[in-house]
């Protein structure tokens, strides 16, 4: 993770707040427009310019939330002891998968039982395998002492089955959210969304994927047997106690709970056997709030072939990928070139043993990847839209905000036509520390990245996205467009911050 954190001044800092009490001085309607050049027509089409007023004391206030993150908890080397747990695969079995949350206790270190939440199992979930086309019936039960809600994170669903903080499921309770599957093969994944909740559920062990397959992605000669040279890798950091029990209460960090401790698909000290052959990793950042800057120790390259929500147009070289919480990718690494006694393993910015390979040299297959694995692209039409929702992030710890204001479950902060695509500008707001990092997540749809500062996104954002990291002071174009009805949560996916209330609600009609 490069850090993004700029230099702070006291003069950085009473500029910024200059800046800032000067806005509350006026509507505030013009605060946010600084960075575009719009017609009165346009101005008056725009959602998302209410502005509120900050004091002072409050600004001041978030500078203790600042200071975690200028030094993040480093993470340990994995020492490759353990396997990788590989999670089941679940198919529909008459259209219908079965997913109970439920709590148990798992051995993540040998000879203890720590306490843990999961889906189907004691901790975290199952792969949900299904095809583009399929009508499926998720049928979901609570077995929890507390609500929780499922939410199908990258899933383009109604508004009433997408598990957002309205769906709560109470101790005990089922419920069947019955869809057609309508957009191509991804990586997506699930996890809780209850108001106030999120975040505590998800850190003990709510999280698992779904695959969507299609007919495309069948025939791309792409890796795609399970756990054999096709593997899902959930990275997630975590504290424990001395009795390697969790206790998020007590770590809790407002500005996102970072661990110092690595679990990739619950397993500790994870090492993965692969063959001498070219593998898929299916990589899910699914951590409350670290960021993973990933790469191999040996320096060579990868291929990235997936975003979020589906496959670039053709793989893209890479040396390192940076995922933001919530974000995913699949890249192919080609082993076939490393022998068995080959120190080889995927690490962090920091050199961080992530997850140490084991190659075993008797399993050997030769895939030729196909060069062209999609037809996205964001068009000349989607380009020249005018921006008409506009949304500024601001604000650390528990001052985080969109627009001002904080998540209140009973206000619509933006409505949308179904089918229509409209242009969502989003500004991360620097404040006098700088700021950090928010993962923007939109629930429902696979957006388009049109711009980020203006600019054409990477090669490896030209692709389905429901997850962007904005970083301080950039600016975002999202062409965004629902297919389906139902009021939706836009929000960060440091869970933190969702919590703390930089989330909004849209409504789509
Ligand atoms: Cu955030």
């Amino acid at each position: 993770m490069k850090s993004k954190l700029f230099v702070t001044t006291l003069l950085v800092g009473s500029v910024i707040l200059g800046g800032c009490s000067a806005s509350n001085s006026q509507s505030g309607k013009h605060e946010t427009m600084d960075h575009s050049n719009m017609t009165d027509e346009e101005t008056t089409n725009m959602e998302g310019m209410d502005h509120s007023n900050m004091s002072h004391d409050e600004m001041m206030n978030m500078e203790n939330g600042h200071a975690s993150h200028t030094n993040p908890l480093p993470l340990n080397d994995s020492t490759g002891d353990n396997e990788l747990a590989l999670p089941p695969l679940l198919e529909p079995k008459h259209g219908v998968v079965d997913i109970t949350a439920q709590q148990g206790k798992t051995e993540i270190f040998e000879g203890v039982e720590t306490e843990t939440y999961g889906y189907n199992g004691s901790f975290l979930g199952p792969v949900i395998r299904v095809n583009e086309g399929q009508t499926v019936t998720f049928r979901t039960k609570n077995n929890l002492a507390e609500p929780t809600t499922f939410h199908w994170h990258g899933v383009e669903i109604s508004g009433e089955g997408d598990g957002g903080p309205h769906q709560i499921l109470q101790p005990g309770a089922s419920h069947d959210v019955k869809f057609t599957v309508n957009q191509g093969a991804s990586t997506l994944w699930f996890h809780p969304h209850p108001e106030g909740a999120t975040a505590e559920q998800v850190y003990k062990g709510l999280a698992g994927l779904i695959y969507v397959e299609d007919e495309n992605s069948k025939k791309l000669g792409l890796p795609s047997k399970y756990g054999e040279n096709d593997f899902p890798l959930v990275f997630q950091d975590r504290v424990f106690t001395e009795e390697k029990q969790f206790d998020y209460q007590a770590v809790r960090n407002e500005d996102g709970t970072i661990g110092d401790t690595l679990l990739v698909n619950g397993t500790f000290n994870p090492k993965l056997t692969i063959g001498k052959e070219k593998v898929r990793l299916r990589l899910l950042n699914g951590s409350n709030a670290r960021n993973y800057t990933f790469k191999l120790n040996t320096g060579d390259k990868f291929q990235q072939v997936a975003t979020d929500g589906g496959f670039l147009n053709k793989p893209i070289t890479m040396s390192e990928i940076t995922l933001t919480p919530g974000e995913r990718a699949e890249i192919i690494v080609d082993f076939s070139k490393y022998d068995a006694d080959h120190n080889i393993a995927l690490v962090n910015e920091e050199n961080t043993i992530l997850l140490p390979f084991h190659i075993d040299d008797q399993k050997t297959s030769s895939i030729e990847i196909s060069d062209s694995l999609n037809d996205f692209a964001v068009t000349d039409e989607e380009r020249n839209l005018p921006v008409t929702k506009k949304l500024e992030l601001f604000g650390m710890g528990p001052m985080v905000s969109i627009n001002g204001k904080q998540f209140d479950m009973n206000r619509i902060d933006f409505t949308q036509k179904q089918g229509e695509t409209e242009i969502w500008e989003i500004y991360n707001k620097p404040d006098m520390m700088g700021g950090m990092i928010h993962p923007f997540h939109i629930h429902g749809t696979q957006f388009k990245i049109v711009s980020i500062d203006g600019k054409e996104p990477p090669a490896n954002l030209q692709g389905w996205k429901d997850t962007v990291s904005i970083e301080p002071s950039q600016t975002v174009k999202l062409a965004v467009k629902f297919n389906n009805k139902g009021i939706y949560m836009f929000h960060c996916h440091v869970l933190e911050h969702e919590e703390n209330g930089m989330m909004g609600q849209i409504e789509v009609k």
